[in-house]
């Protein structure tokens, strides 16, 4: 056990040393604090959902393992979110998708609606989460040849443009009931396996069943869409029709967010590079944090300089208040609900570091020309004790500090998750 007196005199340690650069760690703390992380409950059940259990995962996107204790039920994966949850310092909201319906009897993907979220919004509530939504647009037969809304067959983009809808009932209902503004994230996994020939037409029919879906008037302060675009899937590796440039100019053009899925870049592309480019136009930033190792792997978020360039940019630009910082992995090789934690705490984690700088002094450096002293300080910055403002964060958040968290999930595991069968 982490004692806590200890953490406190570290932390009055630390509290000094960034004082001696100008830093209030208090103000990092209090500023950590507002920060909350959109969870992916899919992470918790392998993408499967309630409405097919037995269904396939299709779209190119895939899970690796079979860790034991996966989530079936609604109850069950509720009750592993609290798990999750409780070791994650802070106020955050939970994601979710269509397919995480919890319907009375079958229902398709183009009839479930706010009523069949019901027993999500109750949980939330309870539970203090606020909630955010994205439409399923895989995992199911409709997808013809790879294709959803910017279909060919008119039946199929049909059957699409009416789950987007109603993903829009039941993100305004979830903002309405929660007093919070749900995000609803479209992705859809359309794209050609080989070479196409026409390569407008597939994007003129997705921009028309967007603007469809859109139609509708909602109040931004319960929900608004955003937009996420991808290089390729597997499958889909020639063309997508959802790319990212159709999506910048989307999200531009009709005042949406657009999201920027750190795993739908190549793995050498500084997504952080991105932010300021978008948001001196656009609304607002979704972020789907994420770790592709090699590819697109949908890897759990550890504290690499990928994460901190992201986190670094965000606190230097100061664009918190117009980015929603959600997560978006699956991985089964590990406890499911450790993937949660480590990826939220590895974001919190940068999150801090980043805050824990002389961000107007190093600006002041850089418009002087200074480029010596910006180099020394932000290297310098690195071995700063920020692991101690962390901990002391931890423990005024009542969460398990240092790797305490991970003894309450290796006896959920023994008591709850292995017992599943
Ligand atoms: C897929 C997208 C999408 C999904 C989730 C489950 O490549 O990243 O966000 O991961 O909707
Ligand atoms: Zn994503």
């Amino acid at each position: 056990m982490v004692k806590e007196k200890e953490v406190q005199q570290a932390y009055e340690v630390a509290k000094s040393r960034y004082a001696e650069l100008g830093v209030d760690t208090e103000q990092a703390i209090h500023r950590l604090q507002t920060v909350s992380l959109s969870i992916n409950c899919w992470q918790g059940d392998d993408v499967s959902g309630f409405l097919n259990p037995n269904g396939e995962l299709t779209g190119g996107i895939g899970v690796s393992g079979h860790y034991p204790g996966k989530a079936r039920t609604p109850d069950e994966l509720t009750a592993d979110l609290h798990e999750g949850l409780s070791l994650i310092p802070g106020t955050h909201k939970v994601q979710l998708h269509t397919i995480y319906a919890v319907a009375d009897h079958k229902k398709e993907l183009n009839e479930v609606g706010p009523d069949d979220f019901k027993y999500w919004v109750d949980w939330a509530k309870q539970e203090g989460v606020g909630l955010d939504m994205n439409p399923t647009f895989f995992s199911h037969p409709m997808v013809k040849h790879n294709f959803t809304l910017a279909s060919p067959d008119e039946a199929v983009r049909r059957y699409w443009i009416e789950v987007g809808k109603r993903s829009r009932e039941i993100a305004n209902y979830f903002g309405e009931s929660l007093g919070q503004q749900a995000i609803n994230n479209f992705w859809i996994p359309d794209g050609f396996k080989d070479n196409p020939i026409d390569k407008v037409d597939p994007r003129r029919r997705l921009l028309n069943s967007l603007d469809e879906i859109f139609t509708k008037k909602f109040d931004e302060k319960n929900t608004i869409e955003s937009v996420e675009g991808k290089l390729f899937g597997t499958g889909i590796e020639s063309y997508t029709v959802g790319s990212h440039l159709f999506y910048n100019n989307y999200a531009i053009s009709r005042h949406k967010l657009w999201t920027i899925d750190v795993g739908h870049w190549h793995p050498t592309e500084d997504v952080s590079d991105k932010f300021s480019s978008f948001l001196l136009f656009g609304k607002g930033l979704m972020l789907h944090v994420s770790r592709p190792v090699r590819w697109d792997s949908d890897h759990v978020v550890i504290m690499d300089d990928a994460l901190m360039r992201i986190t670094r940019t965000l606190v230097r630009d100061n664009e918190l208040a117009r980015t929603n910082i959600g997560l978006d992995f699956f991985d089964a090789t590990i406890n499911r609900i450790s993937g949660w934690v480590v990826s939220a705490r590895a974001t919190q984690k940068a999150l801090l570091q980043a805050m824990l700088a002389p961000i107007d002094d190093l600006k002041k450096a850089e418009l002087n020309f200074d480029f010596t002293q910006r180099l020394a300080e932000t290297e310098e910055l690195k071995s700063y004790p920020f692991g101690a403002v962390w901990d002391e964060f931890c423990l005024r958040n009542n969460v398990p500090v240092g790797l305490d968290w991970l003894k309450p999930i290796r006896k959920y595991e023994q008591e709850v998750l292995f017992k599943r069968s």
